[in-house]
């Protein structure tokens, strides 16, 4: 009889246990949500650092092909016939001559439009690179000047591959001072004409 009046009171005893301290099971939880939260994270960053250093290891190549050249336009002075900045990456003229293959100048919506670059002195120019946005040009001329006043017509291109798009104008001996780029027909005339930069290669 004695033996048979412990097991509810063992039952009842082991479910006010339960009641009163029924934190075993649930400390473990926060542990839990922990790890899957460090579980993603380490996920995450191996996939983005191959992309970065891939693209940093591109950048750092392109600089040792260009180690033999310069960019002899940087920060040179520069006038353009019109400038549209109300639209997201569209920035002042010397976005041109910056440096910088990510930043970008766009002309106002119209046509025609005209940029100028004046050099601190007169160079020896073996090559211009355009790198035109999307709405680069279909018609566009460069003239040369020593005085900025009186200008000599070097080359007409055209072309009706929309940007982005890097056009190359080489030249076996062009010495000048002053560059007028005359910017004549758009590919798209719902846009200006937007360039990211005027390259400008000399071994001076
Ligand atoms: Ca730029």
């Amino acid at each position: 009889m004695l033996r048979k009046s412990f097991i509810p009171l063992i039952a009842l005893t082991f479910l006010i246990g339960c009641t009163m301290f029924p934190g075993g099971p649930e400390e473990k939880e926060p542990e839990r949500k922990k790890e899957l939260s460090m579980g993603v994270r380490r996920k995450t960053v191996p996939e983005e650092t191959p992309d970065k250093a891939k693209s940093l290891k591109e950048l750092e190549d392109a600089d040792e092909e260009n180690t033999e050249v310069q960019h002899a336009a940087v920060h040179a002075d520069i006038t353009v016939s019109s400038t549209h900045t109300e639209h997201s990456g569209e920035q002042a003229a010397s976005a041109l001559v910056d440096g910088d293959l990510t930043t970008r100048w766009s002309s106002r919506y119209e046509a025609p439009q005209h940029i100028v670059i004046e050099l601190d002195h007169a160079k020896n120019i073996q090559a211009i690179n355009l790198h035109w946005e999307t709405a680069a040009a279909k018609k566009y001329a460069l003239l040369i000047s020593d005085n900025g006043e009186n200008w000599e017509q070097v080359t007409e291109t055209t072309s009706d591959k929309l940007g982005p798009r890097v056009d190359r104008l080489s030249f076996n001996r062009l010495e000048t001072r002053y560059l007028k780029f005359e910017l004549e027909e758009r590919l798209n005339a719902d846009w200006g004409f937007s360039l990211y930069e005027i390259e400008v290669i000399s071994d001076e």
